[in-house]
């Protein structure tokens, strides 16, 4: 399959990696947003949070307590936020699940 973040979670394109065990892998992304802009990616394949459901839903859970501990480990003590876009009208360009977290600055809501 044809998926830069498959290339990226497999190590085939690199990437500025910040966490990474046998499940998900943290890295910077390319076009930060703000001061501080992570992706965190399931290294399973998975299209987007529209194809989340029984059979692989802990991954979500997974990511979501690593992100609070990149965080700590991060210093981010003034809060962040999580994102993940879905589909055209969410804005999402790769489709594979990813979630933005971002930081560093107030971020406005509602968004754009
Ligand atoms: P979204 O638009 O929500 O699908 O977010 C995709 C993000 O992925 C976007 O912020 C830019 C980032 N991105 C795309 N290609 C690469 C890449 O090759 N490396 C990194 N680090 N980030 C990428």
């Amino acid at each position: 399959m044809d998926c830069i973040f498959c290339k990226i979670a497999s190590g085939e394109i690199p990437s500025k990696k910040i966490y990474e065990d046998e499940k998900i892998l943290a890295f910077y992304d390319i076009e930060p947003q703000a001061p501080v802009h992570f992706l965190v990616i399931p290294k399973e394949h998975i299209d987007g949070a529209d194809r989340i459901d029984e059979s692989n839903s802990a991954i979500v859970a997974h990511v979501f307590q690593k992100i609070a501990e990149i965080t700590y480990e991060l210093g981010i003590t003034q809060g962040y936020r999580i994102v993940s876009n879905v589909g055209k009208d969410g804005g999402q360009s790769v489709r594979h699940l990813h979630f933005h977290v971002l930081a560093g600055r107030e971020l406005a809501w509602p968004p754009g």
